[in-house]
């Protein structure tokens, strides 16, 4: 415990805690939170309970304090995480991970921008002029990410429409050298459609805000005044506009650049507005002033986007022929071609930071290991009004990062003191691995049946998915279809299909679940943008070099590449060795000073935080193998330096540990010591420092021949 804390202020680490007991952790998160403590400790996990309100926490001087020392030395807070996780990663040449989680408001984007701050504040003290370009850069990706990828949503204002891992690289001095960030799937149906009282991507809103009008109407034919788009007083679109314009520079994008992004943002406006109509068979656009200001826009001909919108080109055997769209077909592509543009725009916007930020010119075997720490931000779990594909993918992700938790934190952890046969009585805890199984197992799972249902050839509906659902799972103890209720027999069809996530129930709506999934964006469209003769926008559609008869393979669905790019993403996480921030919301009114029991205590339950206390409690701060061990800290007793005669190292290590009176600190295993509390190893630590000095003064006399 953080000793020069009052107990004022409630336990710093729940471990400390009387009883553990849900009524007790619930009572100190609240005192804390009222008295503006708003990160306590389970050991080296950190709990954080948005504040909803600026707090005075992350300034230098604050950074200072914390900067070097060990997690219990100072109140808690994300500035110890972050600096426990850079110096594993700096004395033991370990590659670390924060993984930070909580659903959707939480908290979880600004604490992963507080630790990127903390590590850049903390390196680089000779200030290499490279080092800070790039911690520079590092910073600035934050702004352009956020503007293109978060919205405002009813549960969080600026709410990460995609998931972001951001590895920071490391050199051998431990100074910052580059980086590497891998988005997921972006919600880029926000760009079409927009529940009542959310916003589309805060993007838009600072084009619109932020471009003088008369540019705006010179450069990108938008007459549109900046209405409807109404004020939020915590959003200032053009003043964020500036800053991304800015940052943008700073990174290194070019002007040509930065404008075909605008041009692709109002274009995307325009598509919005782009109508259809039709005259006995044939398919029109009805406002088609909008064709020349798209052409303009896309650097392409009137006539290529006009044909691209109102025809497809299909094979037939080897004839090749246009065929052209029905009013709803057009009306399809177009909504598909805005939301393909953008979610194209996002990916080229990462992977051109990714060229900027990547390492450069290292060379390992002069300069050593280079090492990584990777902050994960990702969407929180979201329950809303109508949930459909995406929050589905919204919330599997979820399921997956707490079987990580569990399987890291809870699970492990007992399983090794259990081989060790260190005496252990096991801790119960809910193992969701049943519902990530519910959406991601081969043949039987939701992702399969989606997949299944979008390989037929035929016309599927989304009803047949929903039937095929029902037949495969309807016994699963997770699932549930309302259909299958006996009140709703009568129902003639039923929409929704219910899932018992860890973090609650969710109904999703299994509208647009096919065409999601299949994600189809007619061939004719990336052909058009490939053809662009603007070089930016050309390079962003490589496969629209494709001519018809070339393009063969199906692509893969937007499930099967979600669920690949999340398996790969904990299989990363998990070679690394893992910090935890877990986020909090205290309700859902956005208040400082609301701490809505009920609201809480579910998250506490579904985080299995209480567990987590009852493992950390009962278990061991610390283990080593024991040559390991011996090695490390021999010189410190006289029964094991410089070497030991007893029968094996186990009890040398005995020995020893004796010898410093942390007996009753201890518990011997198979092949490993494990010691309780982190302030037995800071004592030996001590212990070790000041040998080390004394054997180094000794050497140096018998060196100088003083001796
Ligand atoms: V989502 O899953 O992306 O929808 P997050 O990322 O968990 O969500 P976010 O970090 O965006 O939530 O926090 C939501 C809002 O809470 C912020 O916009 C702030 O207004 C507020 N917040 C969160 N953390 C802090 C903090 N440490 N200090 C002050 C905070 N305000
Ligand atoms: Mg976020």
């Amino acid at each position: 415990m953080a000793e020069h804390e009052s107990l004022e202020f409630g336990k710093a680490d729940f471990v400390l805690l009387d009883n553990v007991s849900l009524e007790e952790f619930m009572a100190n998160l609240k005192l804390r939170f009222e008295k503006g403590r708003i990160y306590t400790y389970i050991g080296e996990v950190v709990v954080s309970v948005n504040p909803y309100r600026a707090m005075n926490i992350y300034g230098r001087d604050t950074i200072e304090q914390y900067k070097g020392r060990e997690l219990y030395e100072r109140p808690p807070h994300l500035f110890a995480i972050a600096d426990a996780a850079y110096k594993a990663m700096k004395r033991r040449n370990k590659d670390t991970c924060i993984v930070i989680s909580g659903e959707s408001g939480a908290g979880k984007t600004e604490a992963s921008k507080y630790i990127m701050q903390y590590i850049a504040a903390i390196t680089n003290p000779s200030q290499r002029a490279e080092v800070e370009r790039v911690k520079n850069m590092l910073l600035k990706s934050n702004c352009v990410l956020e503007a293109f990828g978060n919205a405002k949503t009813n549960r969080n204002d600026n709410s990460s429409r995609f998931g972001k891992y951001m590895d920071i690289n490391f050199d051998f001095k431990g100074d910052p050298i580059g980086g590497h960030i891998n988005n997921y799937l972006l919600e880029k149906s926000r760009v079409i459609f927009q529940q009542e009282g959310e916003r589309s991507f805060h993007s838009f809103y600072q084009h619109m805000s932020g471009i003088r009008s008369n540019v705006r109407k010179r450069m990108f034919k938008l007459y549109l005044m900046y209405q409807d788009l109404s004020a939020f007083s915590s959003i200032n679109d053009s003043a964020d506009f500036k800053a991304v314009t800015d940052a943008m520079k700073v990174i290194g994008f070019t002007t040509e650049e930065i404008q075909t992004v605008y041009k692709i943002l109002a274009t995307i406006l325009h598509l919005g507005n782009l109508k259809f109509g039709s005259d006995g068979d044939v398919t029109l656009i009805e406002n088609s002033k909008l064709v020349s200001v798209l052409g303009d826009l896309l650097s392409t001909k009137d006539e290529n986007v006009e044909k691209a919108l109102l025809y497809r080109t299909v094979a037939t055997g080897r004839d090749v022929i246009d065929k052209q769209h029905t009013h709803q077909e057009a009306s399809y592509g177009r909504d598909a071609l805005a939301k393909a543009i953008y979610e194209r725009l996002f990916c080229w916007i990462v992977g051109r930071i990714n060229d900027i930020i990547e390492v450069k010119n290292y060379d390992a075997r002069v300069h050593g290991k280079n090492t990584v720490i990777g902050v994960l931000d990702i969407y929180g779990f979201e329950i809303f009004q109508n949930n459909s594909f995406e929050q589905f993918c919204i919330n599997y992700c979820n399921e997956k990062l707490q079987q990580l938790f569990i399987q890291l934190v809870l699970k492990q952890e007992q399983e090794e003191y259990e081989r060790e046969g260190i005496p252990w009585k096991h801790i119960d805890y809910f193992n969701n691995q049943i519902i990530v199984d519910l959406v991601e197992q081969q043949h039987k799972g939701i992702f399969a049946v989606l997949d299944e249902a979008c390989m037929n050839v035929g016309k599927v509906t989304d009803e047949m998915f929903l039937q095929a659902l029902n037949g495969k799972l309807a016994k699963h103890a997770h699932y549930t279809s309302r259909k299958l209720s006996p009140t709703d027999k009568n129902l003639e069809f039923d929409r929704d299909f219910r899932i018992r996530h860890y973090a609650g129930n969710v109904a999703y709506s299994v509208v647009g679940f096919i065409d999601k999934n299949k994600d189809t964006l007619f061939q004719d469209f990336k052909r058009l943008l490939y053809n662009s003769s603007n070089p930016v926008l050309k390079a962003m559609w490589p496969e629209g070099k494709l001519s018809i008869t070339e393009v063969t393979k199906r692509p893969l669905t937007a499930a099967t590449l979600f669920k690949n790019s999340m398996i790969s993403l904990v299989e990363n996480l998990a070679r690394k060795e893992p910090y935890y921030v877990r986020c909090i919301k205290p309700n859902d009114v956005k208040s400082p000073l609301l701490f809505e029991h009920e609201r809480c205590k579910h998250q506490v339950e579904y985080l299995g935080l209480l567990e987590n206390v009852r493992v950390r409690r009962a278990g061991f701060a610390n283990r080593q193998l024991y040559p390991r061990f011996l090695q490390r800290y021999k010189m410190i007793s006289e029964f094991t330096w410089p070497n030991h005669d007893l029968p094996s190292d186990k009890e040398a290590v005995k020995r020893l540990l004796q010898g410093c009176g942390f007996e009753h600190d201890v518990a011997y295993g198979k092949t490993k010591v494990f010691i309780r509390t982190p302030r037995t190893i800071f004592s030996l630590e001590e212990q070790r420092a000041e040998m080390v000095k004394r054997i180094v003064l000794f050497l140096q006399k018998v060196w100088r021949g003083t001796l």
